[in-house]
């Protein structure tokens, strides 16, 4: 359950309040069908009866006006769309009144090229989960993801890095859709009343990665919920019997280089492959290029692309000591 590229989307219905959003969705749908029916069947049928050829002129006459269609046509759109707008105000009023913090799991969202962060209140042992998804080529998905118990209120409080760019944080499932701002503070809640896997997209188009920048919502029962928030694990799914990572390494994920290079292969994604840098450039060049990488930019790649991470000394240390581990 930990890798799945078959998540799902519209095709499933799992908070909530995706019912109203759909009802209303068709309910739109249906109303314009029928009145968009009613303009122009009656034109393509009086088209072909005053043809031309059917219709001498002398026949022609000029109708001044129609009280009782008059009155019709403009009581029964006007009573349409106030069924329209009832409807798609009491949904829109759901999805936008915030449930009582005291009742819910408040979590932040971080929204930045090209990853999505997420940081959940501590636990009871103080430990305070932080996850990074970043879309992983060899995978071809997200490793590790949102996971939140079913049955359970949860707000999202989202954000963007100040120099960062507008990004949507978008769960087709949940039918719910938000702007994540850089600076700015959006938030959206939602309850998951249905286990499973479900597609996180942005939605904001946000430049070259923009159609990697996926993520996913785990949904699980309580129990399983509860026992991983208690534990200090990155992810419910974690094998435990794997050795830990490196701290280098567990940066590197963190920081979501992973989106933009490739470590192990040659492959260029955003940025170069870092396979064998540490052969070819010494451990300053490697810290100027996280704390400074607009200074040297490699020939064929462009400057302000990759942020500068402002990261402590020896997560930086860390950082350069793993790359040169990577032959
Ligand atoms: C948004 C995409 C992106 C992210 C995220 C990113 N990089 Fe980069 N990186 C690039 C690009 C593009 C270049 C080449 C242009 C430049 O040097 O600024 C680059 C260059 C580099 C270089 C120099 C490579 C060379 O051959 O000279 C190193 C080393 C590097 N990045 C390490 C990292 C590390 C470590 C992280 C995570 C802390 C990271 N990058 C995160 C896009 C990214
Ligand atoms: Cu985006």
């Amino acid at each position: 359950m930990d890798v799945n590229n078959t998540l799902s989307g519209f095709n499933s219905m799992a908070a909530t309040f995706a019912a109203d959003v759909d009802h209303a969705f068709w309910l739109n749908f249906w109303i314009s069908i029928v009145l968009g029916m009613t303009v122009i069947i009656p034109m393509f049928y009086f088209a072909w009866k005053y043809r031309e050829s059917n219709v001498k002129n002398e026949d022609i006459s000029n109708n001044s006006h129609n009280t009782p269609l008059e009155i019709a046509w403009t009581l029964i759109p006007t009573a349409l769309m106030m069924v329209l707008f009832y409807y798609g105000y009491t949904s829109m009023k759901t999805l936008r009144t915030m449930p009582a913090a005291s009742e819910s799991i408040t979590i932040k969202v971080e929204g930045s090229k090209w990853k999505w962060k997420y940081e959940y209140p501590a636990n009871k042992a103080g430990h305070v989960h932080k996850i990074t998804s970043v879309y992983d080529k060899k995978i071809g998905g997200v490793k590790r993801g949102l996971y939140v118990p079913k049955g359970q209120k949860v707000i999202l409080e989202m954000t963007s890095p100040i120099n960062d760019v507008i990004h949507a944080y978008f769960v087709p499932a949940f039918r719910m859709k938000e702007d994540v701002i850089p600076g700015r503070t959006t938030k959206q809640w939602f309850e998951a009343d249905k286990v499973g896997e479900y597609d996180v997209e942005c939605a904001e188009y946000c430049g070259t990665a923009h159609s990697y920048m996926y993520s996913k919502i785990v949904v699980m029962e309580r129990a399983d919920y509860d026992k991983w928030f208690e534990s200090s694990a990155k992810s419910p799914f974690e094998d435990a019997s794997a050795p830990a990572l490196s701290k280098g390494q567990s940066l590197y994920e963190d920081n979501g280089c992973a989106g933009c290079h490739s470590i192990d292969t040659d492959a260029i994604l955003v940025g170069p492959s870092l396979k064998g840098i540490g052969a070819k450039h010494d451990a300053a060049y490697l810290k100027d290029a996280i704390l400074t990488p607009d200074k040297v930019v490699p020939e064929g790649f462009y400057p302000g692309v990759m942020p500068p991470f402002a990261l402590p000394e020896a997560d930086v240390a860390e950082l350069v000591k793993y790359m040169q581990s990577a032959k």
